[in-house]
């Protein structure tokens, strides 16, 4: 049977030219700073954001943790949105293993936090109140149809942070999706922001690691908290390598995705009993709803599943499809092929 699994770009495989260069990787110790191909991806990714250091870590939870960590201490507060990946998927580390109080305020529909609500959660001196140390934004933002928020926005955010003393850190897991869907170069989106982190085993298919990126001083401080949470990887090249191939051949393809997507969306429009808002979809995340259809997203995801496409049931109504680089422009006709047999 045909399979076109569209639940995550997360189910990436890595690409010929990364197994060739995982095979053949330098490798040493990284505990001991002389993993060589792990300090070239480091060199690499604190470049493609413009920042003085890097780390590469084991997943993007790890990287948003040792962020939280390396900006906060225990009973220190983070602002972040109500529908952040942070909040909603990363079970709660920041407060369980970090201390650290997470003060949600309002994610618009896009994914921007409004800099009235920031300012009105920014804490004033005050014994009753834990500290304000750093608020959090994410981009593209995976709950709000992986919308990639401008550069005039993250700036905006990065001087209102500055008035307060406080830090930004961006959770940019698909920080590349966001460059490629605005035509900016990701360092523009994260000038003003002290720390980011982004995934090379989202879009970018490389099998495991993400990165963190700031100034030297942070990055070692994040390298301590990596340690203790057990993160202190030994040869780590050989995952390294095909991070370096992710940064180096898949940022550009992302396009595909997103026009993979977006064809995606405008067929799911077309369709009885699905709703969606094709203009969107911006990036390759689609997220689709199906209240006037008498079925459950599960019942609707198990019908789909039966057929070979598969997709992620994520409340009683709604789904999510996303798109990376197994899926072909054919696989999405294929995909809205089996959805208008399915939905009848
Ligand atoms: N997201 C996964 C699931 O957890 C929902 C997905 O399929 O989208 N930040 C963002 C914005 C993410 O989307 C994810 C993964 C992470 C962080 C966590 O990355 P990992 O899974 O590497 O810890």
């Amino acid at each position: 049977m045909r399979i076109v699994d569209l639940r995550s770009d997360t189910i990436t495989k890595p690409t010929p030219s990364m197994q060739k260069a995982m095979a053949q990787a330098e490798v040493g110790d990284d505990v001991f700073g002389e993993d060589p191909t792990v300090n070239r991806l480091e060199e690499m990714a604190a470049d493609r954001m413009g920042k003085e250091a890097a780390l590469f870590v084991a997943s993007g939870t790890m990287a948003n943790l040792v962020s939280e960590l390396a900006h906060c201490g225990r009973g220190d507060e983070m602002i972040l949105g109500d529908q952040a990946h942070i909040f909603f998927y990363e079970q709660g580390g920041s407060a369980a293993i970090g201390g650290i109080h997470p003060r949600t305020v309002p994610n618009q529909s896009d994914g921007k936090i409004a800099l009235q609500d920031i300012e009105a959660a920014i804490r004033p001196d005050n014994i009753h109140f834990p500290r304000t140390r750093v608020i959090l934004l994410e981009n593209t933002h995976n709950r709000c149809n992986g919308n990639p928020l401008e550069v005039e926005y993250m700036d905006s955010v990065g001087k209102l942070a500055l008035s307060y003393e406080l830090k930004v850190h961006v959770a940019g897991a698909r920080i590349f999706n966001a460059a490629v869907a605005l035509g900016v170069d990701a360092r523009d989106l994260v000038s003003k922001a002290d720390s980011v982190s982004f995934c090379l085993s989202k879009g970018l298919a490389a099998p495991v690691g993400s990165l963190v990126c700031s100034t030297r001083p942070f990055i070692e401080k994040a390298r301590r908290a990596r340690k203790v949470l057990g993160g202190g990887m030994r040869q780590a090249g050989i995952l390294a390598a095909a991070g370096i191939i992710a940064l180096t051949e898949m940022v550009e393809r992302l396009a595909d995705d997103h026009a993979n997507a977006k064809r995606l969306a405008e067929g799911l429009a077309g369709i009885n009993g699905i709703s969606i808002d094709p203009k969107l979809v911006k990036t390759n995340i689609v997220f689709f709803d199906i209240t006037r259809s008498d079925m459950t997203a599960e019942q609707l995801a198990g019908k789909l599943a039966d057929k070979g496409l598969k997709v992620l049931p994520l409340s009683p109504k709604q789904l999510r499809a996303v798109t990376h680089y197994h899926i072909t422009a054919d696989d999405i006709e294929y995909a809205l092929d089996v959805f208008v047999k399915v939905m009848g």
